[in-house]
């Protein structure tokens, strides 16, 4: 039996836009004999982001529609027909792809469908995430807490997911309200997730989003948006119904 056969089909979807100095370390960092494939997002980049995808052996998908969720989107409409976990990875080199056995984990072992990267558990390097962040996640998981009874630390991007709880959730969100909509609907939805604590360092390359005033603004108010939205409209029966499965939430004993 090959080393394929024995575990499930895992894909790596990496969202970019103009990252050509960091996606190539990404890349290179990704522990590939625990992956099958490869998915790099070009999100409409006017810098060399394609090529050095492309010369790492990447499946390629543009993207020519901007956004985080969009990107992410198009990503999961390219993976492949056996694939049975994906896992979100970022192309600005914060996170360190080699801990990705970490979040697979725990899906390997069916402790959970959902792996959340916390990297308010995990190491972070001085000034990798910005105070404004840091506030963010706090107050947006403080509220998913408190709705929904449901204990996250981080909505970081870096994260795993079974491909049939990925359908359940039916993601619609196209920018930054992406990893906050996965959790929300998780908790409404009671999928069974877990956090492991995974490091996070600055990033290479100008930042777009936490170190500008507009794109801290942007993010944080659909994040909230977002939470808003699904407490008062709730989500329709996509795969499980909210009270067949009570939510549970489990944190990774940190290290
Ligand atoms: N900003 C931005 N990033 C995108 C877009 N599409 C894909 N991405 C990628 O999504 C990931 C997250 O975006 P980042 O710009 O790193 O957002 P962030 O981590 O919140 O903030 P910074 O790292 O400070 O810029 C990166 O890999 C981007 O290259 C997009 O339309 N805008
Ligand atoms: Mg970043």
């Amino acid at each position: 039996m090959s080393v394929r056969d024995a575990r499930p089909y895992v894909s790596v979807v990496i969202p970019a836009y103009n990252e050509e100095a960091a996606i190539g370390h990404v890349l290179d960092d990704i522990p590939r004999e625990m992956v099958d494939e490869v998915i790099v997002v070009d999100n409409g980049s006017t810098d060399r982001t394609a090529e050095v995808a492309l010369r790492r052996s990447a499946k390629l998908v543009s993207e020519e529609r901007r956004g985080y969720g969009q990107a992410c989107l198009a990503g999961v409409d390219a993976l492949d027909d056996s694939s049975e976990i994906v896992v979100f990875l970022d192309a600005d080199y914060s996170d360190d792809p080699r801990e990705l056995p970490w979040l697979l984990a725990p899906i390997l072992d069916d402790r959970a469908e959902l792996v959340i990267g916390s990297r308010t558990l995990g190491h972070r390097q001085r000034g990798a995430l910005a105070p404004q962040a840091r506030f963010g996640n706090r107050l947006a998981t403080f509220l998913i807490r408190r709705i929904w009874g449901v204990a996250f630390t981080d909505l970081g991007p870096f994260r795993a997911v079974r491909r049939d709880t990925l359908r359940g959730l039916d993601m619609r969100d196209r920018n930054f309200g992406w990893t906050v909509e996965m959790q929300v609907k998780a908790a409404i939805l009671g999928v069974r997730a877990l956090e492991a604590p995974v490091s996070y360092r600055r990033r290479i390359g100008k930042s777009k989003i936490t170190g500008t005033v507009r794109g801290t603004l942007g993010a944080g108010v659909k994040i909230l948006a977002t939470i808003g939205y699904y407490w008062v409209v709730g989500v329709g029966v996509a795969g499980r119904h909210p009270a067949a499965s009570p939510a549970r939430h489990e944190r990774e004993p940190t290290a």
